[in-house]
């Protein structure tokens, strides 16, 4: 299994608003992922549009990107071995009432509509997501590690 594994993570509106940024990188750093880029921004409707576009048919995605559009976002790509789905596994199910307790859905939020966080569930999916929202690319800036992995 590759050790420079990306996921692209994003803390939604909600989270930046109630302080939760910091709770997400100790959490994701703690683990033994590395930090491979950031930024915060206010999110271009297209790009909210993009992100979710296999959900356009939803009742619910016009609300959706509103959410999204709604105030900053804290866009990261975390890097490390079997990031997408541990990733997922940090951040929690989607709908925040099923999330097990020790994810960060599960310990910080009850609505779907307003779940703090939005996490790659799939290799393919982080690439994807990573190209839209990092389309200048990633800076090359990542130390040995070797307190992390064996090999
Ligand atoms: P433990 O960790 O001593 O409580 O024992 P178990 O039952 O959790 O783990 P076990 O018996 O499979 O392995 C004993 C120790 O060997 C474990 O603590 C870590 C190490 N170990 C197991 N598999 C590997 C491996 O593939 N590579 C390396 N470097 N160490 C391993
Ligand atoms: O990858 P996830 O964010 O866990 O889940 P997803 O890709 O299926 O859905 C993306 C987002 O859409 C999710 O974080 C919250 C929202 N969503 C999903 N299902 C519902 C929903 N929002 C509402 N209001 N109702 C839903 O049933």
């Amino acid at each position: 299994m590759a050790n420079n594994e990306q996921t692209f993570i994003m803390i939604k509106p909600d989270g930046v608003a109630r302080g939760l940024v910091g709770e997400v990188i100790k959490r994701f750093e703690q683990k033994g992922y590395y930090l491979r880029a950031l930024k915060m921004m206010n999110v271009p409707k297209e790009l909210a549009e993009e992100h979710y576009v296999d959900l356009s048919s939803k009742p619910f995605y016009k609300g959706l990107v509103n959410y999204i559009v709604s105030g900053p976002v804290v866009a990261t790509v975390w890097e490390g071995k079997g990031v997408v789905v541990t990733g997922r596994k940090l951040v929690g199910a989607t709908n925040p009432l099923a999330s097990e307790p020790g994810s960060i859905r599960g310990d910080f939020c009850i609505d779907v509509g307003r779940n703090v966080i939005h996490g790659s569930d799939a290799v393919e999916s982080a690439k994807r997501e990573i190209g839209l929202w990092f389309p200048e690319g990633l800076a090359d800036n990542k130390p040995e590690l070797k307190w992390v992995y064996e090999s």
